[in-house]
């Protein structure tokens, strides 16, 4: 497999991924304030608070990518307004993902949800299509869906991350056990496959929040995929400091920050 376009992230080292996707997946106004609204404010937190990747549905990448930091298009999405069993389907090809300078494509998988299997189906299609023009795909998978009595237990969790390794997914996106040695679980299932911790909504404290990175680090993972805990944060440059610290230096959650 070619893996020259790849983020540098997925073929060395550790990982911090800012997401915002959150506009199509929640709305506007479940998540954003009149700051944070504004997809400006959400590049210049990635190039200014030193993440390694960015993380866009299309639209907002045609518009507001500035080329600082490398660029992961989303390419399926879904918005909060359907009921029913969770889908979400292709809105992207990775060839438009290409030409906007994605170095990686990211695509949701809802693991036990009654429309799996259409998921599943079109993940493999994008990682093959990823994989021929070098880039990486990143599986996000989240359990979810009539199949899943609680989606953060280890046994869950390791399945998700499973998943993203039969796949074929370059990394994957997974959510906190809520302890490292359960999530070391995961770690060892994926078998290689780079893992992120997905965010979350805003914490109670920075504290709660840094805790769980650390967590998430001793268990072996590669780093953290977060959007709502960095740029609802009221200092997101300072929240972004004390992540690069425990993910790329090896601190603890209660280090002083320095610089
Ligand atoms: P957060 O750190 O804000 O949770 O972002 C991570 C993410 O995976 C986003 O990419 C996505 O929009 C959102 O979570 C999905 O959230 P939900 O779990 O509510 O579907």
């Amino acid at each position: 497999m070619k893996r020259d376009r790849m983020a540098p992230f997925l073929t060395e080292g550790k990982g911090m991924l800012l997401a915002y996707d959150q506009g199509l997946e929640h709305g506007p106004s479940k998540d954003f304030d009149e700051k944070n609204v504004d997809p400006s404010f959400v590049m210049d937190i990635a190039s200014k608070g030193g993440f390694n990747g960015v993380v866009f549905q299309k639209g907002v990448a045609e518009r507001f990518y500035d080329g600082k930091v490398p660029l992961i298009v989303k390419v399926n999405g879904k918005t909060s307004l359907p009921q029913g069993e969770p889908l979400s389907r292709q809105v992207c090809t990775v060839e438009h993902a290409v030409s906007l300078g994605a170095k990686g494509v990211g695509y949701t998988i809802y693991l036990g949800s009654g429309e799996e299997a259409a998921m599943l189906a079109e993940f493999g299609k994008v990682q093959e299509e990823a994989h021929s023009r070098g880039i990486a795909a990143i599986a996000w998978v989240y359990p979810r869906g009539g199949g899943v009595q609680n989606d953060t237990s280890k046994e869950i969790v390791a399945y998700a991350a499973r998943a993203g390794l039969e796949l074929g997914a370059d990394a994957v996106k997974i959510k906190y056990t809520g302890d490292s040695e359960s999530f070391s679980w995961a770690v060892k299932s994926a078998a290689g496959v780079k893992v992120f911790m997905s965010g979350g909504p805003k914490a109670a404290t920075d504290d709660a929040f840094l805790g769980q990175v650390e967590g998430v680090m001793d268990a072996g993972a590669a780093g953290l995929a977060v959007g709502r805990n960095v740029w609802q944060h009221p200092q997101p440059l300072e929240m972004a400091r004390k992540l690069k610290r425990i993910i790329f230096e090896g601190g603890q959650a209660n280090d002083p920050v320095r610089g």
